[in-house]
């Protein structure tokens, strides 16, 4: 698509680097090659190449390990440009494109795959009750614009979190933002803090103790995966490279990057079993979706949890 044909881009939001707060967005970040954004030390049982890790623009650990590791050298700061066209309407694939550059607003034209893609765009209306999380391509015409069609499910608001790694440099979130005219659908019911959540073949049950859902707490997450006859599930397919992957994200508004976890399962998890290390950065109410591969099918499993 020409992109003549595009209307306005809808919000340009600078990135905040891995592991600065929101306050200090333009904060040096470390480049690590085989480490960045890997947050080791809240995954301790991991080796420095497994990929079990939590990210978070918010997390002040990585900045901490970061300095710690004293490779505090390279520093890109970017930012994702959205265009959409103009009256889009939902139930209607749209071409987005994405364009990721520098502050300035130079095209950034080299970008690392990470988790088999280059980038991960994990798309939610702003109040979390839709999820989605798709793989933009990357045309390498040096422009740095990544493209994906996408259909809008209702009208609303919504945010999307590019996650993409510029070459050579770390891991980063940026948030981008549009709103879909239309009619925006009311809840059907309330949002329910179940631990059990049943797929067509698949049953999760979430084990933590409500009690230590605590902010700023290394906490473990365990998903206990059965099939229809109770039996553990043995037959998970990796899903981009990992076991599982759990986004995670506190209820906000506006949502930021500050809000956005993305973690992966740890690959020793027992048979039946993906568990996760997590820290959540804030008490709050926190929407997390469990992803995982089965006969082929991604899934998804979401789950509410309240943090104190
Ligand atoms: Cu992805």
């Amino acid at each position: 698509m020409k992109n003549s044909l595009l209307g306005i881009s809808v919000i340009t939001l600078l990135t905040l680097i891995q592991g600065c707060s929101q306050k200090t967005p333009l904060t040096a970040i470390t480049t690590s090659p085989h480490t960045a954004n890997h947050n080791q030390h809240l995954t301790p049982n991991s080796s420095p190449t497994s990929s079990t890790s939590l990210t978070s623009e918010n997390n002040e650990h990585s900045q901490h390990q970061n300095h710690q590791e004293g490779k505090e050298e390279k520093s890109i700061n970017t930012q994702a440009k959205l265009n959409i066209p103009q009256d889009v309407t939902p139930n209607k694939p749209v071409n987005l494109i994405i364009d990721i550059t520098d502050t300035q607003g130079k095209a950034i034209n080299k970008f690392d795959k990470f988790q088999e893609k280059i980038m991960h765009l994990i798309i939610v209306s702003d109040d979390l009750r839709f999820f989605d999380h798709v793989h933009p391509d990357y045309k390498n015409n040096g422009n740095g614009s990544f493209q994906v069609k996408y259909t809008f499910p209702a009208g609303g608001e919504y945010t999307l979190f590019s996650d993409y790694k510029p070459a050579e440099s770390n891991e980063r979130v940026s948030v981008m933002k549009t709103s879909i005219k239309g009619t925006i659908p009311l809840p059907k019911s309330l949002e329910k803090f179940e631990q059990t959540k049943t797929l067509s073949d698949t049953k999760v049950t979430l084990n933590v103790d409500n009690a230590s859902l605590k902010a700023r707490k290394d906490i473990m997450l365990k998903f206990k995966l059965v099939d229809n006859k109770n039996q553990p599930i043995k037959d998970l397919q990796p899903y981009l490279g990992e076991k599982a992957h759990l986004v995670t994200i506190k209820s906000s508004s506006p949502l930021t990057n500050a809000d956005y976890i993305h973690s992966h399962g740890m690959k020793d998890s027992a048979p039946g079993e993906i568990d996760f290390h997590a820290k959540f950065p804030q008490a709050g109410t926190y929407k997390m979706w469990l992803q995982f591969q089965r006969n082929g099918n991604v899934k998804t499993a979401d789950f509410w949890v309240n943090v104190k």
